[in-house]
């Protein structure tokens, strides 16, 4: 069984937090009806699963906003890949898709714009 991006660095995964834990992804495989199960992330993460490595099947995937990584685990060789991507503090949320029709999936983060004077600190200073 393969463990999450946080375990494979040799580090726990839940960091001996209770709000989080480690997550299982249960998948029903469509050809032969047999299901797979696997544990993949925290409990706290984004789920973002896509063709990253682009050999035409489904990688698990989720990005942790506390570090804003996304942890790939690679459908071809089961091998795990981090890619630092996104910017929790400004409200990222993960957007992945093939954007550059190479078929993989491409890491992306969705941000809403923020208007100029609009922050907390802002209002603050007016009043
Ligand atoms: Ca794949
Ligand atoms: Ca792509």
């Amino acid at each position: 069984m393969v463990t999450c991006g946080a375990a494979a660095r040799g580090e726990r995964c839940h960091a001996g937090k209770r709000s989080r834990s480690n997550a299982t992804w249960y998948v029903r495989n469509s050809a032969t009806g047999n299901s797979t199960v696997t544990a993949w992330g925290l409990s706290t993460d984004a789920l973002v699963p896509g063709n990253y490595d682009g050999d035409g099947k489904a990688d698990l995937a989720v990005w942790r906003g506390s570090d804003t990584n996304w942890y790939v685990l690679k459908s071809s060789n089961g091998q795990s890949q981090t890619t630092s991507y996104g910017t929790s503090s400004l409200g990222d949320l993960p957007a992945p898709g093939d954007y550059d029709g190479d078929n993989k999936t491409d890491i992306a983060v969705w941000r809403r714009a923020r208007r100029p004077g609009t922050s907390c600190a802002a209002r603050r200073a007016r009043r």
